[in-house]
């Protein structure tokens, strides 16, 4: 790309695009990109910034959380909540949302985020990041309250994920293709670099927790089998595997350069749908990756149609390359 392009200039000509973000949204986007960045130097510094290890609490899931899980969700609130543009948050890391202060003017949309993506990764030092999911608050209420967050994903106005890896970058999409930014630590900036991110139909890469597989039903065994036998199988082709065990880098590698990624519903603790949360970790994912050319569905629907019916709702998810998502869907419902 021969003249830069930073993240508010792109944002800019988005907005005077016909029909694309008003300047609440701009200005709520900036504002999670600033407060990515925020996060992304505490990763940085690491045990020399005392960030590292747990907090000695559990999150609503049951979770343990971890010092830096609480620092991005405090990072995130902070930087949101006094500008104007939102009406509440919610979060992995919080019960219930987090209504906009009455000292500060509310805004017209809802913000939802996993703060640390990929907690189990951060003491190590494998690539975590931040997904995170904007809504509108429906017309016609004054107050905000939990139902008004429960809306398909098919209604989000901005989804994207920033991951922390040996670069800091920036993925978003506003429902017009899928860009990406890298961060310019020393110009403190985020910078366009590439525009529409397309991801391949077809690939030989699959992403799961292969220490699950005595748990999972069978489509999902099926296509697993199938694309282990290689060659010599009914595929026909060799099949590498990678697990990350971080949705946001196994999913930045998919949009990058193809693949299918899975965290589906298992045997484990049947009356959960999976492990993954609908409102702030499929969701955003889903329509990123659809964006880009990509499907995602939970083996019978397309994630982006489903209604939730609470805000820390879990999901099974298949999604990332068309015709591989498309394969494992139509294994759940053989005719
Ligand atoms: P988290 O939001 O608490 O970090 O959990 C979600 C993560 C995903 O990023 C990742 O795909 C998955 O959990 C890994 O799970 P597992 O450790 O079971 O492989
Ligand atoms: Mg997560």
């Amino acid at each position: 790309m021969s003249q830069r392009i930073s993240l508010t200039r792109y944002l800019v000509e988005q907005q005077r695009m016909e029909g694309h973000i008003p300047s609440q949204l701009r200005l709520l986007l900036e504002v999670v990109a600033r407060a990515c960045k925020s996060i992304s130097q505490a990763v940085n510094k690491g045990a020399l910034g005392g960030v590292l290890g747990t907090a000695g609490s559990e999150n609503v899931q049951g979770e343990v959380q971890k010092k830096l899980d609480i620092i991005a969700n405090e990072v995130l609130i902070e930087a949101n909540e006094w500008g104007g543009h939102l009406a509440a948050m919610a979060s992995e890391e919080m019960d219930g949302i987090y209504v906009v202060p009455n000292r500060y003017p509310q805004g017209e949309y809802l913000l939802l985020f996993d703060p640390l993506d990929g907690s189990s990764n951060i003491d190590v030092n494998v690539s975590i990041g931040t997904i995170f999911s904007v809504l509108k608050k429906p017309e016609g209420d004054s107050g905000v309250e939990e139902s008004d967050f429960l809306q398909a994903g098919n209604q989000q106005v901005a989804a994207g994920y920033c991951v922390y890896g040996p670069q800091t970058t920036l993925v978003l999409t506003v429902g017009d293709g899928v860009a990406m930014f890298t961060l310019d630590r020393e110009q403190g900036s985020f910078v366009l670099t590439e525009e529409n991110m397309r991801l391949p139909e077809d690939t030989q890469e699959f992403a799961i927790n292969m220490s699950n597989m005595r748990h999972w039903d069978t489509p999902v065994k099926r296509y697993i089998d199938e694309c282990l036998q290689g060659k010599e199988g009914p595929r026909g082709k060799d099949f590498n595997m990678r697990w990350i065990a971080s949705m946001v880098a196994d999913v930045h590698r998919i949009l990058t350069r193809g693949g299918v990624f899975m965290y589906p519903w298992d045997k484990r603790e049947p009356e959960k749908a999976g492990k993954l949360r609908l409102m702030y970790e499929a969701n955003p994912m889903s329509w990123l990756i659809e964006q880009a050319g990509g499907a995602a569905t939970n083996g019978k629907q397309r994630i982006l149609d489903i209604q939730p019916t609470k805000l820390h709702e879990r999901v099974s998810v298949i999604l990332g390359s068309k015709n591989e998502v498309e394969r494992v869907t139509r294994y759940h419902s053989p005719l």
